[in-house]
């Protein structure tokens, strides 16, 4: 029986995130082409990546996260109602880069645009995930964090991929891993990052250890590595394993994705 693997690609890992709506195509290329990888090796692959510099620093200026807010507290030529409708239409750009990257190897794929099928934001979001079963084998579905509707007063909110990888692996059949790829570290560090210095990598975590993430606070609205070992935790305890790699060298993605032992952290019960 196949078995099924949920990937994340990190914002950060395939935009530029500080400069606004830049991807790094070279990143995407070497990811699409570990992703073929995984379906080389009878391996069926579910798709989520992030918005980096397409979601999160238009997000952070209009308050998305936060849901509607008066609109005295927003300092932009926009209102939040096409704030919305603008980030939705930068993701469907950045989606549009992954899908070439994928395309280019003739990797099958299908998206689902979170706007259209979720509603409400954290791990337990509302919306129908049977889409994503019935697809056939090899056929990779794709997804991504988005702004979707709320109930309520907060009318719209952030759905981080952080929070879609959790039900997609808990809630989906013959899901064996989760793998985060990440930017700029090898996975969870037990300091920040910094130059000149080797990254004092964790190779293995557990709930008890305490780690300090490095998180941008000022341009990610959603919730950096910290959300990320929080969420995989939550899909640990379901019998998923979670690995969280660099996805900027050749073969880490890959490797997590396939079971083989790679530089990265694997979390432990
Ligand atoms: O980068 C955030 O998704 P994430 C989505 O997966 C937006 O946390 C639109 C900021």
């Amino acid at each position: 029986m196949r078995e099924r693997v949920v990937i994340k690609w990190g914002g950060g890992l395939i935009t530029d995130k500080a400069a606004l709506k830049t991807v790094r195509t070279d990143v995407l290329d070497n990811l699409a082409e570990q992703l073929e990888a995984c379906l080389d090796n009878e391996m069926d692959v579910i798709l989520v990546h992030g918005a980096g510099s397409f979601g999160h620093l238009k997000a952070k200026q209009y308050r998305l996260a936060e849901g509607r807010v008066d609109a005295q507290g927003i300092e932009g030529e926009l209102t939040q109602d096409e704030a919305v409708e603008e980030v939705r239409q930068d993701m469907l750009d950045l989606n549009e880069h992954v899908m070439k990257a994928l395309t280019k190897r003739d990797i099958s794929a299908v998206t689902l645009p979170p706007h259209q099928w979720a509603r409400n934001t954290g791990p337990n979001f509302d919306g129908d995930l049977s889409l994503f079963e019935g697809a056939p084998p090899g056929i990779v579905l794709v997804t991504y964090g988005d702004v979707v509707e709320c109930d309520g007063d907060s009318e719209f909110g952030i759905l981080s991929g952080d929070d879609l990888v959790v039900r997609l692996a808990i809630e989906l059949p013959r899901v064996k891993r989760l793998v985060f790829a990440m930017g700029g570290v090898d996975g969870v560090l037990a300091e920040p990052p910094q130059p000149d210095k080797e990254q004092n990598l964790l190779k293995t975590l557990n709930k008890k250890q305490v780690f300090e993430g490095d998180h941008a606070s000022e341009i990610d609205v959603t919730g950096g590595i910290g959300l990320k070992v929080e969420r995989g935790f939550r899909v640990l305890d379901h019998g998923v394993q979670v690995v969280l790699v660099s996805g900027e060298t050749e073969e880490r993605v890959a490797g997590a994705c396939l079971g083989h032992p790679v530089r990265g952290t694997t979390l432990v019960a």
